[in-house]
């Protein structure tokens, strides 16, 4: 698992800086504005793992499907949906690209393939596969891209998934984010075999660890590994080695780690190491981060306008799309 080689160009250095500083802000604007009330219920931020976001889906073609979990955030900004329906959907705005029913663990964009969050650990994974299937019963091209963290290896959805999908050589690219924690259970206290890509060896399918700390070593392991989903039709594996810098939510207390063992992983910031990478090479001025940040704010400030401007959906709708409308009309008994 080695870091690449510091091969970068000026323009993807500055997107890659870009993209990592749009999930991070965005998320620290939203911990702001849950301390508010603004946003509410249960939001789990990315805080510290943006290189895998950032270096990952804008790999992905337009024809491509994603599912992801709860943490997703910085997942659809990558896929395209806009701030502004990320935020509005956080505020439960009918603005929102939920429409405001999913809530921070549940964005959705059919438009954009973004198959959504999902509050179900392991729970994407099957979806993934059946999304894979569909596509290939209907000669489609698209690969699924399935993301998830490390602790969906203790799931039984997991080992199905995996086995079907490799069993019919399915085009899913399993992404796990392993943060070494599931809530506050750290993975060697419940897993037997830590290397959470041997699992996926185990079922035949190409798999290997990667540093995703370093989004350029996730840029090339992902380019890697879709070439081959999709030149030879069968699923990958790709294992992140990541840390969230944050609580699992904004309920948890942290007793399960200690802050030298957060502060060690800090060092590795993403966000830190490419500005430092792009600045060795030259291709980093502090005017362009003094124009990088300007640019991130005004793109924040505008959604939360645009969230706060949103509206509520009526009571009168809210039965909309739960049944049917029949069901909802029915005047007939239930026998
Ligand atoms: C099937 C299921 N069991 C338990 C939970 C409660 N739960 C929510 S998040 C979580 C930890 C998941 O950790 P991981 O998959 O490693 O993802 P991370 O939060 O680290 O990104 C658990 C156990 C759940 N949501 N779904």
């Amino acid at each position: 698992m080695n870091r690449e080689p510091s091969r970068l160009s000026r323009s993807q250095g500055l997107r890659w800086l870009k993209d990592m500083m749009r999930i991070r802000r965005m998320e620290e604007t939203c911990a702001e504005l849950y301390g508010q009330e603004k946003i509410r219920g249960f939001l789990h931020l990315y805080t510290g793992e943006e290189a895998v976001a950032a270096g990952a889906i804008p790999e992905l073609e337009d024809t491509d499907a994603f599912v992801g979990t709860y943490r997703e955030h910085g997942h659809a900004l990558m896929r395209g949906i806009s701030m502004n329906a990320i935020m509005a959907e956080m505020f439960g705005k009918v603005e929102g690209c939920s429409r405001g029913r999913g809530g921070s663990m549940h964005l959705f964009d059919a438009g954009t393939r973004f198959f959504g969050g999902n509050a179900i650990v392991s729970g994407g994974l099957p979806l993934a596969v059946g999304l894979a299937l569909a596509d290939r019963m209907q000669d489609k091209p698209g690969v699924t891209a399935c993301f998830f963290g490390e602790g969906a290896a203790a799931e039984g959805e997991f080992h199905e998934s995996l086995n079907l999908a490799a069993l019919w050589q399915l085009p899913v690219l399993f992404v796990c984010e392993n943060n070494l924690y599931a809530m506050g259970t750290a993975l060697a206290r419940s897993e037997s075999v830590t290397d959470i890509h041997a699992k996926a060896e185990a079922y035949g399918i190409d798999s290997q660890p990667v540093d995703g700390m370093d989004v350029m070593s996730v840029n090339s392991a992902i380019r890697a590994a879709l070439k081959t989903v999709r030149e030879k039709h069968r699923p990958g594996f790709l294992e992140m080695r990541t840390y969230r810098f944050r609580a699992h939510s904004m309920f948890d207390p942290e007793l399960y780690r200690s802050k030298e063992e957060v502060e060690q992983w800090k060092q590795l910031c993403p966000i830190a190491t490419l500005t430092a990478q792009l600045q060795a090479q030259q291709l980093l001025e502090d005017r362009d981060l003094t124009t990088l940040e300007a640019s991130v704010d005004a793109e924040i400030h505008a959604a939360v306008e645009f969230a706060e401007a949103g509206n509520w959906e009526s009571t009168e709708d809210l039965l909309r799309d739960v049944y049917t409308e029949d069901a909802v009309t029915a005047q007939e008994p239930i026998p």
